[in-house]
């Protein structure tokens, strides 16, 4: 009779993976609020449009970004930085939607991080093919805050590294709605994302989706 169609268990407390110290798998913690955190996505997207930044090298990546809240990574020749206006629209960001604002600071009070204050909240938009090659997240002010990261849409595969490069990395799927916090011992290691694979999301269709969420400034 009961089809599985509903778990109360599961809905109430979704998986909460600890995959090393700091680091946080809150396994479809974002679903309960998927509906308007997609509609969120678009107004942001829609009021700064995705772009394929290039990097301090010279390339262009793979993933299109933009950016809301108070403060923008952005990527140049010049460097990487986070910046209060953004330099295709010469404009402050779009504001940070409350939706992405409050499952953030959910998702951190679970891994133990209290009052979490996102000010810059980075988009990132995947495509069949597109990664991010290893690297570590170094921009910010004050790595004592984690980062959250919310996926949407296609699965990826994700490289969790050490704290030097060539440490040996841990693959995790990322799927639709998963969130994972960041932070403490495992806020400076390296991390990627393979290629994403062709696929067909319900929601999202061919694309990924990933939010990450930071105290930048
Ligand atoms: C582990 N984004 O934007 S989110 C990034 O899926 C970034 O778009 C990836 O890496 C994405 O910088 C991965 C997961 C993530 C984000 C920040 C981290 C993992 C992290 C910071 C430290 C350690
Ligand atoms: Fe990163």
């Amino acid at each position: 009779m009961n089809l599985e169609l509903f778990d109360a268990t599961e809905a109430a407390e979704p998986a909460a993976l600890p995959l090393a110290d700091g680091a946080l798998l809150l396994r479809g913690f974002a679903l309960a609020a998927q509906y308007q955190l997609l509609a969120d996505v678009r107004g942001v997207i829609a009021a700064a449009p995705l772009r394929h930044l290039i990097t301090p090298g010279g390339l262009r990546m793979s993933v299109a970004t933009t950016n809301c809240g108070a403060l923008g990574w952005v990527s140049d020749r010049r460097g990487y930085r986070y910046d209060a206006i953004d330099p295709e629209r010469n404009l402050p960001w779009p504001p940070m939607p409350a939706s992405f604002r409050a499952l953030a600071r959910q998702a951190a009070a679970r891994a133990g991080f209290d009052a979490f204050a996102p000010d810059a909240c980075l988009v990132n938009r995947y495509l069949p093919g597109a990664k991010l090659s290893l690297h570590q997240d170094r921009d910010e002010h004050d790595f004592s805050a984690p980062i959250v990261s919310i996926s949407l849409g296609l699965p990826a595969v994700f490289l969790f590294g050490g704290l030097r490069r060539a440490d040996k990395a841990l693959r995790v799927a990322l799927r639709h709605g998963d969130v994972v916090v960041w932070g403490g011992a495992s806020r400076l290691r390296f991390h990627g994302v393979l290629p994403l694979a062709d696929g067909q999301h319900g929601l999202l269709g061919g694309e990924r989706v990933n939010l990450t969420l930071r105290a930048a400034g």
